[in-house]
């Protein structure tokens, strides 16, 4: 039977000492995202050890739900800021919804027929991922940007989309500024 739990989650770090998933995602898993190659590799070279972001999932066999933390580092390639990959979820009517701790950063979602918006990511903003929206974080803080999600067990990643076309949305930095801009590469 699965019994109620308290789960503690570190806000300022993204831990959560009781997660039973874990992975982290180093930049040079990234070559592909950035539309600069070569400040990617001036990147990879200088830091071969960097890490863009690392997720902890807290899941229950058989549970409806799940839920965990993704910890973005700050970084730039190119005018890019560090992102994370961007899925659609498997099942179409699965949405999802993700509550920003720390940092400062940027949602960036879009539809399979073209729409696009932008959730800002700021302590104490819970984003509402609607079913069927691709959706990318960004870091376009100077500090790690923490936030918790929460989705159905079911819903799956699916990357291909995204890894293939990019997303019709960037989240760059202009002359020190965030600016949303139409990826020239879509
Ligand atoms: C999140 C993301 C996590 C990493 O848990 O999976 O932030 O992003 P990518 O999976 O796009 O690399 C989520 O949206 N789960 O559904
Ligand atoms: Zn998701």
């Amino acid at each position: 039977m699965l019994l109620p739990e308290g789960v503690f989650i570190d806000g300022r770090s993204g831990a959560v000492p009781n997660a039973n998933e874990r992975y982290v995602k180093p930049v040079t898993e990234l070559r592909g995202l950035y539309r600069d190659a070569a400040a990617f590799d001036a990147y990879v070279a200088q830091n071969p050890a960097a890490v863009g972001y690392e997720v902890a999932g807290f899941r229950r066999e058989g549970a409806d739900i799940f839920f965990g933390t993704t910890t973005m580092y700050p970084g730039k390639i190119g005018d890019e800021y560090f992102m994370t990959r961007g899925h659609y979820h498997v099942r179409r009517d699965c949405g999802e919804a993700y509550y920003t701790q720390s940092g400062n950063g940027v949602l960036l979602l879009q539809t399979r027929e073209g729409e696009t918006r932008e959730v800002e990511m700021a302590p104490g903003i819970c984003a509402f991922i609607p079913p069927d929206w691709a959706h990318r974080s960004v870091n376009t803080g100077a500090e790690p940007l923490v936030f918790a999600w929460f989705c159905q067990t079911t819903a799956g990643h699916d990357y291909a989309d995204i890894l293939t076309h990019g997303m019709r949305r960037l989240a760059v930095d202009r002359d020190g500024k965030l600016a949303i801009v139409p990826n020239p590469g879509f």
